[in-house]
């Protein structure tokens, strides 16, 4: 189903006035909102293809009606958030759950909804049906030289689909590590992890980049081969200057200091890409914001600092995504709500007031420094991510919209009850 445009129109004009009312008191305070709103409006956030169905635990699924049934019906679910809000224009697909079987029809559908191929996944976590060798022991690390093979091909061709689909990235999650002491040998398994890295990096077109992404446990409970930013680093540092780190915020130790982790990767040239989610214990893959809304705009406020300080693109030079799935909610409304938190942090890192903040720093000023930085997180930015919506062509308010239009609804109409979408 599509979205008419009318109904986005009338659902605005229904809103404007309480809107510009809002507004107003917001620029009427703050100078640089024109700026804001321009690269609010700029800034988009890739969807992942496993997102649009219900997730589930170790111990259940439950599944809601009218997901995804395939690719097609994910772009088009796709289309109807960026639709909505006009900042979820981009997509990142997992291979094999989302192997296209015409890649320029796929790219077409997602050209008419106006979305971009962000960065391919790959998978060498689970088995698949036929294939020759397991992934119990590890992948890239294995000690076997033919499951490592097996996993290296994998990956490059997922980098072949991507390419057929307009991709520039690839990124590599590894489940592999170990489960108790003395299970691997650890010097080993970096170099194994290594090498086969460096075959898949070898098999990169120029343009792409390479996005190795970190995490502290699960499903491995001793050790992660790549298990920290350090160890990210010092692979992507091995590989060369197409290699990057990827931060997933849930991939660390409860109350890790991620927004420092950011600043020093940022610093070094090496952070590549973004994964939101929030989390209260592990990786939970809760809805963005939803558990720590102000560590996530200290980690925004790192990340508009140290791009400012490069000269960076702020929309197109890091890869931003979406990584979260769980099994309370619609997703598609989960999603709206983690797009509008990541808007809303983005927007107060952009109204902090670097230059007074770095002045309170240079005289030990402690309680200005912290005045500074939590004046624009206690700002109500929301008119502003409101008012970059509406000049975009989007929703004043998304989710309200999403509702009151029956989208749900008509989507169980047109797919059934009784859907599942392919993933986890
Ligand atoms: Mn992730």
């Amino acid at each position: 189903m599509q979205l008419a445009r009318t109904s986005i129109a009338d659902h605005n004009q229904s809103l404007l006035n309480s809107h510009e009312r809002k507004l107003r008191a917001l620029t009427g305070e703050i100078a640089n909102t024109p700026d804001i709103i321009d690269k609010l409006a700029a800034f988009q956030v890739a969807i992942p293809s496993w997102a649009l169905g219900t997730g589930g635990t170790r111990f259940g699924r439950f599944s809601g009606g009218g997901e995804p049934r395939n690719l097609e019906d994910k772009i088009e679910d796709i289309g109807l958030l960026h639709a909505l809000n006009r900042s979820s224009g981009a997509i990142s697909l997992h291979i094999p759950w989302d192997i296209p079987q015409d890649a320029n029809a796929i790219r077409q559908l997602a050209a008419q909804h106006g979305l971009k191929f962000d960065a391919m996944n790959s998978n060498t976590f689970q088995d698949q049906p036929g294939q020759a060798e397991s992934y119990k022991f590890g992948s890239l690390q294995h000690v076997n030289k033919a499951v490592r093979k097996q996993a290296i091909q994998h990956n490059i061709e997922v980098i072949k689909h991507g390419v057929d689909l307009g991709s520039e990235s690839l990124t590599v999650w590894l489940a592999d590590g170990s489960c108790f002491p003395g299970q691997l040998n650890f010097r080993k398994a970096f170099q194994y992890v290594l090498e086969s890295l460096q075959e898949i990096y070898a098999a990169l077109p120029a343009n792409w980049k390479l996005f190795v992404e970190y995490k502290a446990f699960e499903p491995n409970f001793y050790s992660t081969t790549v298990g920290d930013w350090g160890q990210s680093y010092l692979y992507a540092s091995k590989l060369g200057p197409k290699a990057y780190t990827l931060v997933d915020l849930g991939h660390h130790h409860p109350n890790a200091n991620i927004e420092q982790i950011v600043a020093l990767l940022l610093m070094e040239g090496k952070l590549g890409g973004f994964h939101f989610n929030d989390s209260k214990y592990g990786d939970d893959d809760l809805t963005v914001g939803s558990i720590k809304p102000y560590q996530l705009y200290l980690i925004f406020r790192e990340l508009v600092d140290g791009m400012d300080a490069k000269g960076m693109d702020h929309t197109t030079d890091l890869g931003w995504m979406i990584d979260a799935s769980h099994n309370v909610k619609d997703p598609l409304e989960d999603l709206l709500q983690s797009v509008e938190a990541i808007m809303i942090a983005y927007a107060q890192a952009l109204l902090a007031d670097a230059k007074a903040l770095e002045a309170a720093r240079e005289s030990n000023d402690v309680v200005a420094a912290q005045e500074i930085l939590q004046s624009a997180y206690r700002t109500d930015v929301r008119p502003l991510v409101a008012e970059a919506r509406l000049r975009a062509g989007g929703a004043l308010d998304p989710l309200k919209l999403y509702r009151s239009a029956g989208i749900r609804q008509q989507l169980i109409n047109e797919r059934g009850t009784k859907t599942i979408a392919t993933g986890l």
